[in-house]
C-alpha cells in the first residue's frame, strides 16, 4: 500500500486537528493524532467505545475522482462510517489501513465519523493478562490489566489523509536491491509495480538513477531491472538515497527514495553491503506525555539527534510498528531498524487459528508498509511470547514462513525471553528463525544487586544458547531502572550508579563476543506503564528520562560506542 502523497497528480487533504469526541452522549473537543487517555483525565483508563467525528469538505472537481481515505493507526478496533454510512472496520492498531471511498463523498460538506474502542483481549490483541497469570511474572494485578509493560494507549494515533487520484493509477511497488554487487560497485535494482486495472493500454515511465524505462501497461503487474554502475551503498556512514520515480504519462505519478543495500547473515555474524555490522543502540517506545501514542515529529527528531548523539546505529521498534515517518528519517540519517509486528504479550490462549490469521495478516501488513525502506533489517514477528508450550511451535512456523515467502532479502525474527539454561520453560520456537534475539535481566530481575555474579550467568548462558542454535545472537533487552536523580555509591539498584555500571559491563562483555550481533539496552527513555508494584508510573529502565534528558549511563554509552 502507498503512502497517500500530494504530487503533480495526486492531492492529498488532511483530516488532522480537532475533532470531537462523543463520551456518554456529551460531546469534547479531541486532538488528532493523539491518545485519548492524557487528553483528559476522566479518560485516563477509558476503552471506548467512543466516537470521533469530523467534517471535510471536497471541492466539485474532485468528487469523480478515485478517493482514498488513509489512517495511520487506530488503536485499536474501529468502525469507520462516511455520511451516516459503514465504510470499513478495523481490528489491529499500530498499522495503516485504508478504505476505498470512490463514490461516497459528496461536493461541498461531508461527515465522517470513527467509532474507536481499545479492550485489552485474552488472547487478542491488545493482549489481556489471563486469570491465571503469564510467564511474565510482575503483571498480575496490574491496572489496566495489559499483558504487557507499556501504557495501553488508545485513539486515533496517527495522520488521517484523504486521497484524490485519477483512476489509471499506481496502486504499489516493491523494489529489491539485494542482488547487487558490493565488489564490483553494481547495483541491481529490481522494481515491481502495481496499477489500477483502469491504467490497462496506458503507459508507464520508470526513471532510476539515470536510466528511463516506458512500458505499454498489458497487466496489474510489471517488472523492471536496473543495473546501475558505481553505487553509492546504502549505509549508516553513507545513507545514500537514489530517486525513483513511477508515472502513467499525464494521469498519475509516485515518487519515493530508494537505498541500494544488502543484508546477509551467517553462523556467528550479521553483514551489511558484505561488511560485518554490530548493532548498537536501544529498543524504545513511541509515547510521550500528554501524546500518548500520537505521532509528534519534533519527538522523532529529538530522538534521532539524541541516537547520533549517543553512537548508536540501529533501534527496535518495540512493540509495535513505529509512524512511518520513523523510517523516512531512519534511511535518510542511516539508521537500522528492526521492525516489529504489534505481537507483545501473547500467551497459551493465543494458540488457536483464529489469532493466527490474525497474527499473519498483521504480519503482511507491516511488511506491505515498510518493505521499501532500507533501514529496515529484520523483521521481528513478536517479542516474548509464551513460547514454551508445545502450541508455540506451529503458531511461530507460520508467521515465520509468511514473513519469508513475502520477503527473502531480510533475516526474520522472534524476540524471546523463554530460551533458557532451564529445559523445562524452554522456547520452542526461537529455533525456526534466522538470528536468535534475547532479553536478558542478569543483575535486575535474576542476581539482584550483584552485577558481577549476573555477567557470569549471562556469559554461560550465552554460550550455551549459542551451542544450541549455532546462529548469530541478538541481545535485544538487558538493563536495570534508574530513577533519575538518584545516586548511590556503591552503585545500588535504582540508582543511576547502578545502571551504568551495569549497562557498561553489559556492553563490554557482549562486544567480545564472536556470536554476538548486536547489544541493545532496554530502554531508550523512560516510559509510562499500568500500575504495578515495579512501577513507580514509568518504567526507569531509560537511558534518558522521559523528557529526553541525559541520565549517567547515556553519557558512558555515548563512550563506549564512540570507537566501535
Ligand atoms: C521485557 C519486555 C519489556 C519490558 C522490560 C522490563 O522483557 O520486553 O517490554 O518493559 O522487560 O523493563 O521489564
Amino acid at each position: 500500500m502507498l503512502r497517500p502523497k500530494s504530487n503533480s497528480m495526486r492531492m492529498v487533504l488532511c483530516l488532522d486537528g480537532i475533532w470531537t469526541l462523543k463520551v456518554n452522549n456529551e460531546e469534547r473537543p479531541i486532538a488528532v493524532p493523539g491518545s485519548w487517555n492524557e487528553q483528559y483525565q476522566d479518560l485516563c483508563y477509558e476503552e471506548g467505545p467512543l466516537v470521533y467525528s469530523t467534517d471535510f469538505f471536497v471541492p466539485e472537481k474532485f468528487v469523480d475522482k478515485h478517493i482514498r481515505l488513509y489512517f495511520g493507526a487506530v488503536n485499536t478496533d474501529c468502525v469507520i462510517f462516511i455520511n451516516g454510512e459503514k465504510v470499513k472496520e478495523n481490528h489491529i492498531g499500530y498499522l495503516p489501513f485504508e478504505v476505498d471511498i470512490t463514490g461516497k463523498v459528496r461536493k461541498g460538506k461531508n461527515e465522517l465519523k470513527v467509532v474507536v474502542e481499545n479492550h485489552l483481549k485474552m488472547g487478542g490483541f491488545p493482549s489481556k493478562i489471563p486469570e491465571e497469570g503469564t510467564h511474565t511474572v510482575g503483571f498480575l494485578g496490574s491496572f489496566p490489566a495489559a499483558n504487557f509493560d507499556f501504557f495501553p494507549y488508545g485513539g486515533i494515533i496517527r495522520p488521517v489523509m484523504m486521497e484524490f487520484t485519477e483512476h489509471s493509477r499506481i496502486v504499489d511497488v516493491w523494489v529489491d536491491t539485494s542482488e547487487s554487487n558490493m565488489e564490483e560497485k553494481l547495483g541491481k535494482v529490481k522494481v515491481k509495480v502495481m496499477v489500477s486495472e483502469e491504467a490497462m493500454g496506458e503507459e508507464m515511465k520508470i526513471t532510476f538513477g539515470g536510466i528511463e524505462k516506458k512500458v505499454k501497461l498489458i497487466n496489474t503487474h510489471l517488472e523492471e531491472e536496473f543495473t546501475l554502475r558505481d553505487v553509492k551503498f546504502w549505509s549508516p556512514k553513507v545513507p545514500h538515497l537514489y530517486p525513483l520515480k513511477l508515472e502513467i504519462m499525464e494521469k498519475d505519478e509516485y515518487e519515493l527514495e530508494i537505498g541500494i543495500r544488502v543484508i546477509s547473515w551467517d553462523e556467528k555474524r550479521l553483514y551489511l553491503n558484505g561488511k560485518p555490522i554490530f548493532l548498537k543502540g536501544f529498543g524504545k517506545h513511541e509515547e510521550f506525555p500528554v501524546l500518548g501514542q500520537g505521532t509528534f515529529y519534533p519527538l522523532m527528531v529529538k530522538d534521532f539527534n539524541l541516537l547520533k548523539w549517543i553512537n548508536a546505529n540501529s533501534f527496535r521498534t518495540s512493540h509495535y510498528p513505529y509512524s512511518e515517518e520513523w523510517l523516512d528519517l531512519a534511511d535518510r540519517l542511516g539508521v537500522l531498524v528492526i521492525d516489529e509486528a504489534p505481537h507483545v504479550g501473547i500467551t497459551r490462549h493465543h494458540y488457536n487459528t483464529k489469532t493466527q490469521n490474525l497474527a499473519v495478516e498483521n504480519l503482511k501488513r507491516i511488511i506491505d508498509r515498510d518493505k521499501n525502506h532500507p533501514s529496515v533489517i529484520m523483521w521481528s514477528v513478536a517479542n516474548e511470547p509464551e513460547s514454551n508450550y508445545p502450541e508455540a511451535d506451529k503458531f511461530f512456523k507460520m508467521l515465520y514462513k509468511t514473513a519469508k515467502n513475502l520477503d527473502r532479502t531480510r533475516p526474520v525474527v522472534m524476540v524471546s525471553m523463554m530460551d533458557t539454561p532451564d529445559e523445562r520453560t524452554r522456547d520452542v520456537a526461537l529455533r525456526h528463525f534466522d538470528i536468535i534475539c534475547v532479553n536478558r535481566y542478569y543483575g535486575w530481575y535474576v542476581h539482584q544487586g550483584r552485577i558481577e555474579e549476573g555477567l557470569k550467568a549471562l556469559e554461560k548462558d550465552l554460550d550455551e544458547l549459542y551451542k544450541r542454535h549455532k546462529k548469530p545472537i541478538f541481545i535485544t533487552e538487558f538493563g536495570a531502572d534508574a530513577i533519575a536523580g538518584f545516586h548511590y555509591d556503591p552503585p545500588q539498584m535504582f540508582s543511576e550508579e547502578y545502571q551504568a555500571e551495569l549497562i557498561k559491563k553489559t556492553v563490554e562483555l557482549l562486544m567480545r563476543k564472536d556470536y554476538i550481533i548486536g547489544a541493545h539496552p532496554w530502554a531508550f527513555a523512560d516510559f509510562k506503564t499500568p500500575q504495578n508494584v515495579r512501577r513507580p508510573i514509568l518504567n526507569h529502565k531509560g537511558v534518558f528520562t522521559r523528557d529526553r534528558q541525559p541520565k549517567l549511563s547515556a553519557h558512558v554509552l555515548r563512550k563506549l560506542w564512540s570507537n566501535s
